[in-house]
């Protein structure tokens, strides 16, 4: 008895201690905690505005930056800021069933934009009808959907992802500026190539007449859209002073895809050699079957489901 009586307050004392202790430790994570919270935050901000500030400085130097693009609030600084300018972008993007390459794209893109201080609005004109692909009419489509606030376009290819930060997407107000340009895109080099990425006012698009709706699957449409600017009188810019090549843009290609849309028949290689002096804008017929305002990784974007039509007279090789 006497043993056990001496023990137990001992005992007791210890459970009394530790229980101290514990609450202590709680409180005091509880702290840390806090503090760790708090200069997180600190850092975060910080490191984003000196991110900023490091891209701005390099791109006036001429230098690339070597960061990525930061990856904090992708809604950096509002567009109402004079540093943005007047000129407002509609980004049109021709698009059918690349659902993994968009999901990478309108992010990229939405940051890409924001870090060049490009104020705009990126439109995924999505072809829902069961032609084959097309992709003039949609930017044809994509031009007229587009917000009234924005005064020029780009067309851009969704499987390709600008990596040079001194590229230009500025308003192209002496001429069509082609971004992806036969020295820089990866795969495309002959001197007259118009694809990937050209920027356009939209008076001079529309001096075009835009594109014809005649090139159905893919390919030779930006060859005929060339010899409406030669047409139309307008001078053919490029980017000069980048410095990165063919490592310029990152090309998502895969022509192993979409097979429907790489047949070629007679008729429709005849068609698609010559230019098409009537068609364009003038005679594109479409039906809007729904607008979605998305947000992609917390880039937002409006899709446009467009249900093309096809006058199979004239374009019979549209069912291929
Ligand atoms: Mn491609």
């Amino acid at each position: 008895m006497m043993f056990s009586s001496r023990r137990k307050p001992v005992l007791y004392f210890k459970e009394q201690r530790r229980l101290t202790w514990d609450h202590c430790s709680v409180y005091k994570l509880f702290g840390v905690c806090l503090l760790l919270l708090l200069a997180s935050l600190l850092w975060l901000q910080l490191s984003c505005s000196s991110d900023m500030a490091a891209a701005a400085s390099s791109q006036r130097d001429g230098r690339l930056p070597q960061q990525p693009p930061p990856a904090c609030r992708s809604e950096s600084s509002p567009r109402d800021e004079e540093s943005w300018g007047p000129h407002k972008l509609a980004l049109l993007v021709p698009f059918r069933e690349r659902f993994e390459e968009l999901l990478v794209f309108v992010p990229f893109m939405h940051s890409f934009l924001n870090k060049k201080k490009i104020a705009h609005q990126i439109l995924i004109i999505n072809q829902v009808d069961h032609y084959r692909f097309n992709r003039a009419s949609l930017i044809n489509v994509g031009y007229l959907e587009s917000a009234n606030d924005t005064d020029y376009l780009a067309m851009h290819d969704v499987d390709l992802l600008p990596l040079n930060d001194a590229l230009d997407y500025g308003f192209p107000a002496d001429g069509p500026f082609h971004v992806a340009s036969p020295d820089l895109h990866p795969l495309y080099h002959y001197k007259t190539y118009v694809g990937g990425i050209l920027l356009l006012t939209k008076k001079h698009y529309h001096m075009c007449n835009g594109m014809s709706n005649r090139f159905w699957g893919w390919g030779r449409e930006d060859d005929e859209f060339y010899r409406r600017l030669r047409k139309a009188g307008l001078q053919l810019f490029r980017p000069s002073g980048i410095t990165t090549g063919y490592k310029t843009f990152l090309h998502v290609h895969d022509p192993a895809w979409r097979k429907r849309d790489q047949k070629r028949v007679a008729a429709q290689k005849q068609e698609q050699f010559k230019v098409d002096p009537e068609g364009g804008l003038s005679n594109l017929r479409f039906h809007v079957e729904s607008r979605q305002e998305l947000t992609v990784g917390g880039a937002p974007c409006t899709v446009i489901n467009t249900r093309l039509d096809c006058d199979q007279d004239q374009t019979p090789w549209c069912l291929l």
